[in-house]
């Protein structure tokens, strides 16, 4: 892991436009933080997604058109705290499927967490979980022939550019079997006024969330980044729907990363991009989608149109 972090921290500071990978948000304080983020006000899509989940658990079972009488497999990755999840689980059990739920996660943390809430809130529901890497875990289970529906929620795919998003669902493909099912939650391409707030929320934890990637590098590839000379900056474009995340420097300054045993010069106002969060309407979606192995079969969304769970079908 660190020879990776020191890798790509490497590449992401000797690139002209420098930027880091938003995976390393997620150490133990970044996902304490993330969690603090899904719960702000301004952070719209969490409460988005749970409204469908909420309010319109029986439509998603239908629309995954599974036989009652077909044991499948549902498998979520970054199951995170399941919050949403918990309410399809518990509709399912309900209506007398059968199935066992793999919660995959990189973070054994939050999977344990995860069982044990499950453990005494549904305890009928057979439970599963799996600590790793996605394709991985999506490797193993190859074998079991049995039904899947793979939940990928949360716009998580929204952090990744759209050639690498296509790629990660066509290699999600390849490690179904036809019939088998996705449902991709996307956030969707809204104004401004809607989406900025959520990446720049009054309390200023996105702020900490973004600063804590610099506080990282401190800790774990002994840097001296001083973190008070660098901002948060958000910025999206309605037009592409895509919003970006930056540190920007506050002073002409040298950081030594000594793990890496080199010093990067960052003048005053240059940006570091730390993280892409794509927002879709249905075109993006198509598009993507037409490059994979799987067919858009149905989509759901909230009351206030602000998010999407796409069924698709391999
Ligand atoms: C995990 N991911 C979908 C979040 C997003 O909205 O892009 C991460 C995040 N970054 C800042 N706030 C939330």
């Amino acid at each position: 892991m660190t020879e990776q972090f020191k890798k790509d921290v490497y590449t992401g500071l000797n690139t002209p436009n420098k930027r880091l990978p938003s995976k390393y948000f997620y150490d133990k304080k970044g996902d304490a933080l993330f969690v603090e983020i899904m719960n702000l006000p301004e952070y719209y899509l969490t409460r988005a997604e749970m409204d469908i989940f909420e309010n319109q658990t029986d439509d998603i079972i239908k629309a995954l058109q599974i036989s009652p009488d077909c044991y499948f497999e549902l498998i979520e990755l970054g199951a995170g705290d399941g919050s949403k999840t918990k309410k399809l689980l518990q509709m399912l059990h309900q209506q007398g499927f059968k199935f066992d739920y793999f919660p995959v996660d990189i973070s054994q943390n939050a999977l344990d967490n995860l069982e044990a809430d499950l453990k005494t809130e549904l305890p009928g529901v057979s439970v599963i979980k799996k600590q790793g890497d996605y394709f991985e875990i999506l490797a193993s289970l190859k074998e079991i022939k049995k039904l899947k529906v793979i939940l990928f929620l949360g716009s998580n795919i929204g952090n990744m550019p759209d050639e690498v998003a296509t790629q990660f669902i066509y290699d999600l493909g390849s490690n179904l079997h036809p019939g088998d099912k996705l449902l991709l939650g996307a956030d969707l391409i809204k104004p401004a006024s809607i989406v900025l707030p959520a990446y720049n929320d009054s309390k200023g934890v996105t702020a900490a969330f973004n600063y804590n990637l610099l506080a990282r590098i401190n800790r774990e590839l002994e840097a001296d980044f001083d973190i008070t000379n660098f901002r948060h900056e958000p910025e999206y474009t309605e037009q592409d729907g895509i919003a970006k995340s930056f540190l920007v420097s506050q002073a002409d300054q040298t950081v030594c990363i000594k793990s890496i045993g080199q010093s990067f010069d960052f003048k005053k106002g240059e940006r570091i991009e730390t993280e892409v969060s794509r927002k879709y309407n249905d075109e993006v979606i198509h598009k993507i989608i037409s490059e994979t192995d799987f067919k858009i079969s149905y989509k759901l969304s909230d009351g206030k149109k602000y998010f999407a769970n796409y069924i698709l079908e391999r």
